[in-house]
């Protein structure tokens, strides 16, 4: 699967000096530190003057709107193919995972690859994989002190967005001393916290309120109460007219009980999928692991996988891999 180098930051600095045509993108399912790392690496290399197109497979979501200069992500174009001198995608451990994305692209010059999933793939010609940042906004903070970036406010902002969202709220394990620094850094950069952290987490439409009712109404526990899981099937969906960046964060409330040990999300997609979200307490219950035997992937502590319906199949087959895991793990 690997074709590229472990590139340093000053390689890939060279390499985008030298291009003038520049594709930012990020996975589907965008969360804020794919949008935010995104979005801040995009200023960054137009204040550098060069042609910069911030393409994902669902262009901006409404929740995300909240995110500084976030009308720079564009749905890519449903017809053409377009060149690029470099491709570079951000938060995304499968070359798949950047969807639409690909078919709008045609030739590229360069892929570089910015990550922290444990399970990237180092699918570019330069990539950088940093599996001990909490965030891609922290690998991109640390790219830009090095290569002597200008942080705006803007930039700021989304970094802190990328971080905050992707540690907890400076909670999970990979939230270092460092994290901090950097979080400190871009507060003195610009970023407003309260107002910045209540469009992050007091905003939600009372339609994410109607979801997690449903979902609770499903919740289930098993192995012993240390494993806790809901589902949502496609009926339900429509019924609530849920977005699919809706139930972001929902599994925190399984996670949350006493004696859980891995909280799972089923939801039911078209064409007989399951698309199924974990986390985990503790880093001995590796998740990453448990999606990977499902094709599936991302940290020890928060995972996903793809399997195929229907969805209580799937789910039946998932929860006892993870019960498994759990009893293996004692
Ligand atoms: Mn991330």
């Amino acid at each position: 699967m690997s074709h590229g180098i472990d590139a340093t930051f000053s390689q890939i600095k060279h390499t985008l000096d030298a291009a003038t045509r520049i594709l930012v993108s990020c996975h589907v399912r965008p969360d804020a530190d794919a949008y935010g790392s995104a979005i801040a690496m995009a200023l960054h290399l137009k204040a550098q003057g060069k042609e910069v197109t911030l393409w994902n497979e669902e262009g901006m979501t409404e929740k995300f709107r909240y995110l500084p200069e976030s009308s720079l992500v564009q749905a890519p174009p449903e017809q053409g193919k377009h060149d690029f001198d470099v491709f570079l995608a951000l938060d995304t451990s499968t070359k798949e995972r950047l969807g639409r994305v690909l078919k709008a692209t045609g030739q590229v010059t360069t892929w570089i690859n910015l990550d922290h999933h444990v399970s990237n793939h180092r699918y570019a010609d330069l990539n950088y994989i940093d599996d001990t940042a909490p965030a891609t906004g922290q690998i991109l903070y640390d790219y830009l002190v090095e290569v002597g970036g200008t942080i705006t406010p803007a930039v700021a902002e989304n970094l802190y967005a990328a971080i905050s969202t992707d540690t907890g709220s400076f909670q999970y394990g990979k939230t270092s001393p460092h994290t901090f620094r950097l979080a400190a850094d871009l507060v003195e950069k610009g970023v407003n916290v309260p107002e910045l952290s209540r469009k992050m987490y007091d905003s939600y439409p009372r339609r994410r309120l109607e979801l997690l009712k449903a979902l609770l109404n499903s919740a289930r526990f098993g192995c012993d109460d240390r494993v806790a899981s809901f589902s949502l099937s496609m009926e339900t969906a429509k019924n609530l007219a849920v977005l699919p960046e809706d139930n972001e964060g929902l599994i925190d409330h399984l996670r949350a009980v006493e004696g859980v040990q891995v909280a799972v999300f089923f939801e039911e997609l078209p064409e007989n999928k399951v698309r199924v979200s974990m986390r985990s307490k503790e880093p001995r219950f590796d998740v990453c692991k448990i999606c990977g035997l499902f094709g599936g992937g991302g940290h020890p502590q928060a995972a996903g996988a793809r399997l195929s319906g229907p969805l209580d199949a799937a789910e039946e087959k998932v929860l006892e891999a993870i019960c498994h895991e759990v009893r293996n793990n004692d």
